[in-house]
């Protein structure tokens, strides 16, 4: 590839990845975090500006949000829910910074109605899997969206491994409980550990994704890493972040967003216009970085693929 330089042989300014910029909002992000909490905190600002390698070469991509701009780097990582750590949008970024502790190997435990269970290292549970890039429309039930190049394996390839036996209908999905890397565990603003689930043809939809990465890099801690679930058809707080746990259950279970608001927060959270939020209309979104709200798509533009699972359902009910 032919990359222009300008007359001093600098990169001009179009060719300044989202990375590099990111990069350096993260250094400034390190520093007022310094700053802010008045005392010298463990954070390296060397390390911290060290480019990460390239974990994801070669891999098929595939844009299934044609004719949309991926969302900016720096936004998906600094626009962020993830209550484990604050309940703000700039908090996750700020606080999960050094999360998950490196030190700690992560464990996925894979249990319930399965023929294979098993407790596997996050490098053993991934291995077997291709990796592909998915642009996907991500739409938060507060009425923001995002488009978001993940990096990840379809959940289906890890549960045909787990060989789910035929009680199996669910699959639950729950993120790790340690209030001492996350902060926000502190508080009960939610029942933790956070948990979610899906059906198992929805858990089995090949539009459903295991996310490791975002940008051809792996995820960060405000992002859900190492692993987190991405089911872009339906709201945001379905993509359960930092996932321990995956079991395999007769029953729909109860989720942490059922729990909190049985009203709001149904079991299947779908992205429908025609149903509202009881506080207020889901038919509009705004894409972070526009200024104008755009209408939102059943289905959140994902009906072709999914909309079948669902047909012989009154969607008002199970929202
Ligand atoms: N464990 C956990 N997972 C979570 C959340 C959370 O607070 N904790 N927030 C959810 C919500 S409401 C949204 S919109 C998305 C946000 O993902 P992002 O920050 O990577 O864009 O994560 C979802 N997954
Ligand atoms: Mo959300």
């Amino acid at each position: 590839m032919l990359i222009r330089k300008n007359k001093h042989g600098e990169l001009p300014e179009s060719e300044v990845t989202d990375h590099q910029i990111y990069l350096n909002r993260r250094q400034f992000l390190n520093t007022s975090a310094t700053l802010a909490a008045g005392a010298i905190l463990p954070i390296s600002l060397a390390s911290a500006a060290e480019t990460p390698a390239a974990t994801f070469k070669d891999i098929a991509k595939h844009d299934f949000a044609k004719g949309e701009q991926p969302s900016s780097f720096e936004a998906i990582t600094t626009y962020n829910n993830f209550y484990e750590f604050d309940t703000s949008k700039s908090g996750p970024a700020l606080l999960a910074t050094e999360f998950p502790n490196k030190d700690k190997p992560w464990m996925v435990t894979i249990e319930g109605e399965c023929d294979k269970p098993g407790e596997f290292h996050y490098d053993d549970l991934v291995r077997p899997f291709t990796m592909e890039e998915r642009i996907y429309r991500f739409r938060c039930v507060e009425g923001w969206s995002m488009v978001i190049p993940w990096v990840g394996f379809s959940l289906s390839e890890l549960i045909k491994k787990a060989q789910p036996n035929s009680r199996a209908k669910y699959v639950e999905f729950t993120t790790l409980y340690d209030p001492k890397q996350m902060p926000g565990q502190n508080r009960q603003v939610l029942d933790w550990p956070y948990t979610e689930a899906l059906r198992m043809d929805e858990a089995m939809n090949p539009l459903t994704l295991m996310a490791v990465g975002i940008y051809g890099q792996e995820l960060l801690g405000q992002n859900g890493a190492p692993i987190r679930l991405v089911v872009p058809w339906k709201y945001g707080f379905k993509s359960i972040k930092s996932i321990v746990r995956i079991r395999f259950v007769e029953h729909p279970p109860q989720t942490s967003w059922m729990k909190a608001g049985p009203r709001e927060y149904g079991f299947f959270s779908n992205v429908n216009p025609e149903v509202d939020h009881p506080r207020w209309s889901q038919n509009r979104e705004r894409r972070i970085g526009e200024f104008l709200k755009r209408k939102t798509l059943m289905f959140n533009g994902y009906e072709e693929q999914v909309a079948a699972m669902y047909s012989t359902m009154d969607l008002k009910k199970n929202f």
